[in-house]
């Protein structure tokens, strides 16, 4: 596996590699990897010629609230996994060479910014969309690999894609989960015990709201009433929101009359976790 730094040696092997008809699968993450990447890595390597997996934590997908010196960031453990996993590339820039003085380009995408984690982290995907796009243009990827766990990333990729007419396509594969059902996240780490046992209230509530649809169930406002109440009993956890939503416009539904994507928002202590599920009625 190679390892590259700079991003003017990575475009110049992604170069070499499109003049060598080799196809390329990006995986981009910011890092201390866990099986969720690992199985998109995995994916990457299977259906294309060249793996590669970025690595890089993003500064303006962060508010200055939020944690980004605490993000947790162990390369070296990060390599051995990425080369387990299949990556033959490990793509790590540094922020000043991503972002040097004097940057100033950024990508919006508005309308699907606007709903879910959007109003509550200003910025965030307008830093998520823009980074994409600049890992695209130095690795000019075939084929790039996200997880269902951040839906509302992965349709706002997806959209981006669309709009910016960009020739990469744009892959969605299932959350990993530990075998408790917890949604597998570089952030679980921060969790104390006793936070770790009452972030089983996410996957709890989404499978009691799946558990309403499969009965019948198709009001979005009592399943997500039912699934507040199951939150609240935990003594740590604060919800931060819990929405039912089309899965494609992201916006919200008042009746579960197709496939819904019900997805949530939760501070256990002071971590903040989301997972999700598509309801099928
Ligand atoms: P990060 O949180 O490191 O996640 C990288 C990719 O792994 C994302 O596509 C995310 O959805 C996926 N992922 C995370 N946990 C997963 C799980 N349990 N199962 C399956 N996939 C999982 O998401 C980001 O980084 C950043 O916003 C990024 C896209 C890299 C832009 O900076």
């Amino acid at each position: 596996m190679k390892i590259i730094d700079s991003i003017q040696r990575m475009a110049m092997l992604s170069k070499i590699l499109k003049k060598e008809s080799k196809t390329i699968g990006l995986v981009p993450t910011m890092g201390y990897l866990h099986d969720g990447h690992l199985s998109l890595i995995k994916t990457a390597k299977q259906h294309t010629d060249v793996a590669v997996v970025s690595i890089f934590v993003n500064p303006i997908q962060f508010s200055p609230k939020e944690d980004l010196d605490k993000y947790p960031r162990d390369l070296k453990r990060d390599e051995e996994m990425a080369r387990l996993a299949g990556a033959d590339v490990l793509f790590n820039p540094s922020a000043v060479d991503m972002y040097p003085e004097g940057y100033e380009t950024y990508v919006d995408v508005e309308r699907l910014s606007a709903s879910l984690c959007g109003p509550h982290r200003p910025g965030h995907f307008r830093g998520v969309a823009t980074v994409v796009v600049k890992l695209f243009g130095i690795v000019k990827p075939d084929i790039a690999y996200f997880g269902q766990k951040d839906a509302q990333q992965s349709v706002i990729i997806k959209k981006m894609v669309e709009d910016l007419n960009m020739d990469i396509d744009i892959k969605v594969l299932p959350t990993v989960r530990e075998k408790d059902g917890l949604a597998m996240s570089s952030r679980n780490i921060y969790l104390s015990e006793k936070e770790r046992k009452d972030a089983l209230c996410l996957i709890e509530a989404i499978s009691k709201a799946e558990a309403a649809v499969k009965s019948g169930e198709r009001s979005a406002s009592k399943i997500i009433k039912m699934m507040e109440g199951i939150i609240k009993e935990k003594p740590t956890a604060k919800i931060d929101y819990i929405d039912a939503v089309d899965t494609k416009s992201l916006r919200p539904v008042d009746t579960i009359s197709k496939e819904t994507l019900i997805a949530l928002a939760v501070f256990v202590g002071k971590t903040r976790l989301v997972d999700n599920a598509i309801l099928s009625p």
